[in-house]
């Protein structure tokens, strides 16, 4: 697959995907429709209408949400893959990485605009929250920074907001690359050069929204994930890689000290968590797209949404595992990273116990391994007899085998993020902190913890080989 237009072809294939044919606004009417598509467990999303924008121009919505079809579909695994599955295989595909190959032309030279040409309003970027300050371009966005002293290119999702006919706002947290990137370019008094792509193949956001090491190109795990070099244009004015096959893309760059107002913007949270605010941004130089491009948008709300679904999760939990076997922790069974939990800000950990202090062990780490650091707000250890993906097991054991006094510790001044709406005054954000909770059967007297009351597991075969014969509904083979 090299650009999303393949992508939309099999998801249509397997009828996860509805074109819009009629006319929908921009302003607020298309983020209305899928959020009320989310709330039905809707299919993707594409409006090949969009009021008052170029004609032909398209806006792709929703492009995975909940949906373990679209993920798989995403990540080139079967179709028919549940969640542990999904996880194992991105697991396998991010651990290959193949560079990116530089072609000369490709489809994203169809349409170039340069300098004073360029009108990003002509684009169908949404206004998606009542009481956001603009029209957000890039939310399902690739920005593409190259560092000022190597040759590291880093892939980052970053918000960005149309500020003027030729300016983008360019809000990165801080601890992220793209804020380390402008920050060195920046030191030598010089302005960041910055590309992005709105519109991709849609393994592109897997990747660059997850945290890679510094250092590390997102572009090869792109590679690597797809099994095929991405190829990629050098951009005309700031010479950086721009995916050939990308729908939209823009270059530009960004200059020390020269911010303006940016925000507020319905989050990833569910709120307008921060206060509109004077920022960095990118003075557009260069705007390309292909003939009738399609803009990817990915909603921020409360779940279910694009960013409380699995887009951000599944690689969160997998990373966490990943980074937990790497530094040679033991006995890990499951890592998961609920949705509803603003999209991955619980961590749930499921472990064998295998020596006193080994659940605590998992806790500390399963906060601070590189994955699981930015914004991690509660971990959970539990033991693997609860099944991690499901809430309610998670409740009963936080609510059976956690000894409050003994088994909750906080851990202060973590790394926070400046969407966080429990802490104020806003400038705090930064500092956050992270409950650890054992919800283990307690090690110490582990021998003596009450036995559950289930079936006795031979009876229970026997009833489920009789469930026909005794007339009874439903199928209970199909259970765990
Ligand atoms: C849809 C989406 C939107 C995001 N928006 C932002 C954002 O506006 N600012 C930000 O700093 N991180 C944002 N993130 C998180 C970063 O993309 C993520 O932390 C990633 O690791 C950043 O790349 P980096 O590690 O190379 O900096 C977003 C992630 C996703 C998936
Ligand atoms: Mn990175």
């Amino acid at each position: 697959m090299r650009d999303l237009r393949e992508w939309i072809e099999k998801v249509e294939k397997i009828g996860e995907l509805h074109r819009v044919g009629k006319e929908v606004d921009w302003n607020l009417e298309l983020s209305t429709i899928v959020r009320l598509n989310f709330e039905l467990s809707g299919p993707a999303l594409l409006f090949e209408n969009v009021k008052d924008s170029l004609p032909g121009s398209r806006v792709l919505a929703a492009p995975i949400g909940m949906s373990t079809k679209r993920y798989a579909v995403t990540t080139y695994l079967p179709v028919d893959s549940d969640i542990p599955a999904l996880m194992q295989g991105w697991r396998e595909r991010v651990k290959k990485k193949v560079p990116p190959k530089k072609v000369t032309t490709g489809p994203i030279k169809e349409n170039i605009f340069r300098d004073n040409e360029i009108d990003l309003n002509c684009l169908p970027a949404p206004k998606w929250w009542p009481f956001d300050g603009g029209r957000y371009l890039g939310t399902h966005d690739v920005v593409i920074t190259k560092d000022a002293d190597s040759d590291w290119v880093n892939l980052g999702t970053y918000r960005a907001m149309i500020l003027d006919k030729n300016k983008l706002g360019f809000w990165v947290s801080h601890g992220h690359h793209a804020r380390i990137i402008r920050e060195r370019w920046w030191a030598k008094g010089k302005p960041c050069p910055v590309a992005i792509t709105f519109g991709q193949e849609p393994a592109f956001i897997l990747i660059s929204g997850r945290a890679f090491p510094v250092g590390e190109s997102e572009l090869d795990y792109v590679g690597g994930l797809r099994g095929e070099a991405v190829e990629v244009i050098e951009g005309e004015e700031t010479g950086l890689p721009i995916p050939a096959h990308a729908e939209i893309a823009i270059e530009g760059y960004s200059y020390p000290n020269a911010t303006m107002e940016e925000g507020p913007f319905g989050e990833s949270q569910g709120y307008y968590s921060k206060p509109k605010e004077k920022i960095p941004y990118i003075e557009v130089k260069r705007l390309y797209y292909r003939n009738n491009p399609i803009l990817c948008g990915a909603q921020m709300a409360s779940y279910p949404s694009d960013s409380q679904g699995l887009m951000g999760t599944i690689g969160r939990a997998a990373g966490i595992w990943e980074d937990l076997e790497r530094v040679g922790v033991k006995g890990i069974t499951g890592v998961w990273n609920h949705p509803q939990a603003s999209g991955g800000m619980m961590t749930v950990v499921s472990i064998k116990q295998l020596h006193a202090g080994h659940a605590k062990q998992v806790a500390c780490l399963a906060a601070q391994v590189p994955q699981a650091a930015y914004h991690n707000k509660y971990v959970i250890v539990v033991d693997d007899d609860i099944n991690i993906f499901s809430l309610g097991e998670v409740m009963w054991a936080l609510t059976t085998r956690v000894d409050l006094k003994n088994d909750i510790d906080l851990i202060r001044d973590t790394w926070g993020t400046y969407l966080e709406p429990s802490i104020w005054p806003v400038e705090d954000r930064p500092y956050s902190s992270t409950a650890l909770i054992n919800a283990c059967k307690p090690h110490k007297w582990i021998d003596q913890f009450p036995k559950r009351n289930m079936p006795d597991p031979e009876l229970k075969k026997k009833t489920i080989a009789r469930w026909k014969e005794l007339g009874l509904p439903g199928d209970p083979s199909t259970l765990r």
